[in-house]
């Protein structure tokens, strides 16, 4: 089994952390995006989606997509407690905060930082307004987690979870925007500050 990624980028961070939690240590073959390999024919004979995360099981299955990755490592590497919820209400709560955090927050977050910045600009066509306005979403978004975080401990419930690593990802990627995560939002501030501390995270975190 082999991990293609670019370490720092928030996709890849979200699988990263996972296999962190989970003590999974996947050999992992490092794509330059910002350079386009991912756009060879190679790559996207092996990619749907054309994009990191791609993890290539050995016999020849390819899966893309960050949380259907971490799904599949979850259930061939089974634990007591799973970081997909363990009775049902709890697993439809962690899909329900991943499809929030992933529609709200992932899709308007990387909208903007593509539209904005151009980063992209060789194989898209950007779009100044559309970043603005997905910026504009992100900062109307971050209510609506912060109350979600004043009612239960993490993100989904009493539990930490995958949705805890998908929210802390999204929150850590939105300094790229410019935008803090000021006093008003005091309760994703604390919340930040707790799952920053797990050794898994710590252990993914660059020391400078
Ligand atoms: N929904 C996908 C998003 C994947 C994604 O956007 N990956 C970015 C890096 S964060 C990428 O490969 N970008 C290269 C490109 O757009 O050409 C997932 O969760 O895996």
């Amino acid at each position: 089994m082999k991990l293609y990624e670019l370490a720092p980028t928030p996709s890849a961070r979200r699988v990263s952390i996972f296999l962190a939690e989970k003590g999974i240590d996947i050999p992992r073959v490092s794509v330059d995006i910002r350079g386009g390999e991912n756009l060879n024919p190679e790559f996207k004979a092996k990619s749907v989606n054309g994009r990191i995360p791609l993890l290539e099981l050995d016999d020849g299955n390819h899966i893309c997509e960050s949380v259907a990755i971490c799904r599949y490592l979850d259930e061939i590497y089974p634990s007591d407690t799973s970081l997909f919820g363990n009775t049902p209400l709890e697993r439809a709560k962690v899909e329900m905060w991943q499809r929030i955090i992933e529609l709200q927050g992932f899709t308007a977050g990387f909208q903007a930082f593509r539209n904005l910045t151009g980063i992209y600009k060789d194989r898209e066509n950007c779009v100044e307004a559309w970043g603005a306005e997905s910026r504009q979403r992100v900062i109307d978004f971050l209510p609506t987690l912060d109350q979600q975080l004043a009612k239960s401990s993490y993100v989904a419930g009493d539990n930490f979870t995958i949705a805890d690593i998908s929210a802390y990802v999204f929150i850590s990627f939105i300094k790229n925007l410019d935008i803090l995560v000021d006093d008003t939002l005091p309760h994703i501030q604390t919340w930040f500050a707790t799952v920053a501390q797990r050794p898994a995270i710590v252990s993914l975190t660059p020391k400078n």
